[in-house]
């Protein structure tokens, strides 16, 4: 079955191929890493497979920050717990005595592992060492390690012993950043950081096949992009296999293979490369013993699938106590995670991005021929409505029911499913529908209302270029980081009833402003010029002229003449209003 009628799929395969190539080519040359230079694109998918196959991980912060839990000399310190000797101004002939009371006698790797397991995650990333410097290894390198501890074992050996037992990539994080080595500041760093490469090769040494290193704490002005790509081909040296994060250099593109986003989920994710999410569970990465703010699994699972349908990985954070024991609340949550996975790990494990801009109702991942379709709001009328679909539909099933197959008719240009009145799951209910060849989506980012008005929101829009992108949050919902003249965006609308239409951008600009832009549709073309307001989140909305619009799809783009400033402009959003 198929709903877009041939002769608009012809024309918008045209118009889809036409910005495809232009945006391929945009991000062939944006997003392309440095190479490494003994590595083909192939050999880097092969090494990369494990990693975007298994999209969910572990993240552990672990360490001596755990025994004062967030309270020191009787006092709560504010902020994240491994930052306690920061936060806390506490000097480190203060702080390095903790080691003598570090006993995690409770610690039992074997049951940390089957709790990633048990939740579904693939591979685990434990701070082998964090910014205070203190090894959660025996290093042959350094005193400040478990060896001079009442425990007195290596606690890296178990867990890494366990996760090769169990199939589970085990990896190390490690801070770039140390305040107790004597020498990682000013004009010793160099002495350091040979300190440093020594204990990432025991690191890679003594536990075997390690998935990840993921670096942290390079943003201090010792270290720069050079040093991160030397250090990179180091650790490579020794196990050529190893996945390194962007945070080995200055958190770019490269060198390292992922973006690593932290406590936010980028809202268009990062096409044209790898990325992953890390996050806590409450608002600690360092176990504290008053943060009881935990997120729930609800939130949980939807925040796992939304980075998913947005092509990435998702990196979950446990702080264990200084017992070694990961706080119940978070073993819950991992427990209820894994059952939602029980049902419906094929929609996440080995998926790619979403090819919908928005689904109002939920989120979609996809696997060759199949589109998994992530329900949070359960139609209440039994139809489940795919938007602009062209695909020939073959058919749909609940992902936990894949024995009753589900109607599917057309309407207008969507596809319906015809669900059941009651969501299979309260959190996410995983609907298949199977389709012929790639998904092609009629990428309208938006229809006209009952009222002929068309509204372009910034959240819709197709942003072209390696900074320009959708922003939101603390005032922001609008394509920002306009800082390249180059950059530009796109809209795809569709008009049922043409006519002419007065046209109304809605931006932000602190002073100057001034940048002068060209709105183009349908062969007509705008020109404006950024008229400033107080900041980039004071929004004022200009008519700026008028437009006849045909029946039927149109693109439009915005495009800067120049740039005035820091940035052409926020852009919210361009409202066609339809003239008497
Ligand atoms: O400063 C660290 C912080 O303690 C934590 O380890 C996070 C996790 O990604 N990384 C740094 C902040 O970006």
């Amino acid at each position: 079955m198929q709903c877009l009628e041939n002769r608009r799929r012809s024309w918008v395969v045209l118009l889809l191929t036409c910005m495809l190539v232009g945006s391929a080519a945009a991000v062939a040359v944006s997003n392309a890493r440095a190479a490494l230079p003994d590595e083909t694109k192939q050999q880097m998918d092969k090494r990369m497979s494990w990693w975007r196959e298994g999209k969910f991980g572990m993240f552990i912060h672990w360490g001596l920050y755990a025994i004062p839990a967030g309270e020191w000399k009787g006092k709560k310190v504010p902020g994240i717990g491994e930052w306690i000797m920061h936060r806390g101004q506490i000097p480190k002939e203060e702080y390095a005595p903790l080691q003598k009371q570090f006993n995690p006698v409770k610690y039992d790797a074997r049951q940390w592992v089957d709790v990633a397991k048990r939740a579904g995650m693939k591979y685990i990333v434990i701070t082998s060492k964090h910014h205070d410097g203190f090894c959660l290894f025996d290093s042959k390198l350094t005193d400040y390690d478990m060896a001079g501890t009442p425990y007195g074992r290596d606690l890296l050996t178990p867990l890494a012993e366990e996760c090769h037992k169990q199939e589970i990539e085990i990896c190390w994080y490690h801070s770039i950043m140390d305040w107790h080595h004597p020498d990682a500041k000013g004009a010793a760093f160099p002495k350091y950081a040979e300190h440093m490469r020594g204990q990432l090769r025991e690191l890679l040494t003594n536990y075997g096949k390690i998935g990840v290193l993921w670096f942290d704490g390079e943003w201090i002005g010792e270290w720069n992009e050079q040093q991160g790509i030397e250090l990179e081909k180091y650790i490579r040296g020794i196990q050529p296999q190893l996945i390194v994060n962007n945070r080995v250099g200055k958190r770019k593109r490269s060198p390292g293979d992922f973006g690593t986003p932290e406590q936010h989920i980028p809202a268009t994710g990062m096409p044209g490369w790898d990325w992953e999410t890390c996050m806590t569970m409450n608002n600690t990465w360092g176990f504290k013993k008053d943060d009881h703010n935990w997120k729930s699994t609800a939130d949980l699972i939807h925040k796992l699938v939304d980075i998913v349908s947005k092509g990435g990985n998702f990196l979950l954070n446990v702080g264990p106590t200084a017992e070694g024991l990961i706080p119940q609340p978070s073993v819950e949550r991992l427990g209820e995670i894994g059952h939602w996975m029980d049902t419906n790990a094929a929609s996440i494990y080995g998926t790619t991005a979403s090819p919908f801009k928005r689904l109002g109702w939920g989120r979609c991942t996809k696997k060759p021929g199949l589109l998994y379709l992530h329900v949070f709001d359960w139609p209440g009328d039994g139809k489940l409505v795919v938007p602009g679909l062209a695909n020939q539909t073959k058919k749909a099933y609940l992902l936990a029911d894949a024995q009753t197959e589900l109607a599917v008719t057309c309407s207008g240009e969507s596809v319906e499913i015809a669900v059941p009145a009651k969501a299979p799951d309260p959190i996410d209910a995983v609907v298949v529908l199977e389709i012929e060849g790639e998904p092609d989506v009629a990428g309208v980012s938006t229809a006209q209302a009952d009222d002929r008005s068309i509204s372009l929101h910034a959240r819709d829009a197709v942003p072209h270029g390696a900074d320009i992108k959708y922003e939101q949050g603390g005032g922001k919902d609008n394509i920002g980081f306009w800082t390249n003249p180059e950059d530009f965006v796109t809209w795809v609308l569709r008009i049922n009833k043409g006519g002419e239409f007065e046209v109304e951008i809605t931006s932000a600009c602190p002073d100057p402003g001034g940048s002068e832009y060209v709105v183009e549709v349908a062969g007509q073309k705008i020109e404006g010029k950024v008229e400033p307001t107080s900041s980039w989140t004071a929004f004022q909305t200009q008519k700026i002229g008028k437009v006849k619009l045909s029946e039927d799809r149109h693109e439009l783009s915005v495009k800067a003449k120049n740039l005035v400033g820091e940035g052409v402009m926020n852009l919210r959003s361009i409202v066609f209003k339809p003239v008497n």
